[in-house]
């Protein structure tokens, strides 16, 4: 169906705001029976990649140069580190640090969350590690305090890791307490629920489904709107000096 060129999907120079309706597929190199929808990449802006992976049941993807987050959306996947395999289930999520390789592999059709990133090595810091996990699992933490507001870190707070993975989940009702201006750019899949989200100078209605990156400091701001929770992916640079990004990074030619 088509809607006479109008979609909620917007692209401002500090932000996406990226629609169902507007998702296009693409295959990736070494990828099998999997489509990905990338929705940020450096072609954007973004120091990052995230895609929606759409695997067949049997599809598989080989690792990369670059560190690598999954976070299983709907299916079941397998994930080969040597000689190690290990079923992900919807809410599992893996961290494959650059200095892993992998297989990945779904046991049945799958939707998988995978963001990629050069990593950015810091002087002093261990190696980061493989982590493996579920979100359900994570116990929450109220952001600032404000109990309906939830926040679940999916990735070690430490060092080692130059990126942030958490979940946030919002009550009927709740907003961030503050219109927040910051130096790290995100990447944000809405999982659940809706409401507006501010980016920029432009206020937006969103809903489960829609993808949104924000450059580094633009202004953003959000109220869940319904009657059940809101609850979003979201992935921000982080632990690493302003000065530093975009040189050290391990792998790649910066
Ligand atoms: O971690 C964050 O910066 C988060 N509070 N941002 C957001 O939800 N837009
Ligand atoms: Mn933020």
């Amino acid at each position: 169906m088509h809607h006479l060129g109008q979609t909620r999907s917007s692209l401002k120079p500090d932000h996406l705001l990226q629609t169902p309706d507007t998702f296009v597929r693409t295959p990736l190199p070494g990828a099998e029976g999997v489509e990905c929808i990338v929705h940020a990449a450096p072609q954007l802006g973004a120091r990052f990649t995230e895609m929606t992976a759409e695997f067949t049941a049997g599809g598989a993807l080989p690792s990369t140069r670059a560190q690598r987050f999954l976070y299983v959306l709907e299916g079941k996947l397998e994930l080969r580190v040597g000689r190690k395999s290990h079923a992900l289930p919807p809410g599992g999520f893996a961290f494959l640090p650059h200095t892993a390789p992998h297989a990945v592999r779904a046991s049945k059709a799958s939707r998988v969350v995978v963001i990629e990133k050069p990593y950015q090595s810091q002087p002093g810091a261990a190696r980061p590690e493989i982590i493996l996990g579920k979100e359900s699992k994570i116990e929450g933490t109220p952001l600032m305090g404000d109990e309906a507001l939830m926040v679940r870190t999916l990735m070690p707070d430490s060092p080692s890791y130059d990126f942030a993975v958490n979940t946030m989940t919002y009550a009927p009702g709740a907003a961030l307490s503050q219109v927040e201006i910051h130096v790290m750019e995100h990447g944000l899949l809405m999982l659940e629920g809706g409401g507006i989200y501010r980016l920029g100078d432009c206020w937006y209605p969103v809903e489960a489904g829609d993808f949104i990156w924000m450059r580094a400091y633009c202004p953003q701001w959000f109220g869940a709107i319904g009657k059940k929770p809101a609850k979003y992916l979201i992935y921000k640079d982080w632990r690493r000096h302003p000065l530093e990004v975009r040189s050290n990074l391990e792998g790649h030619s910066a």
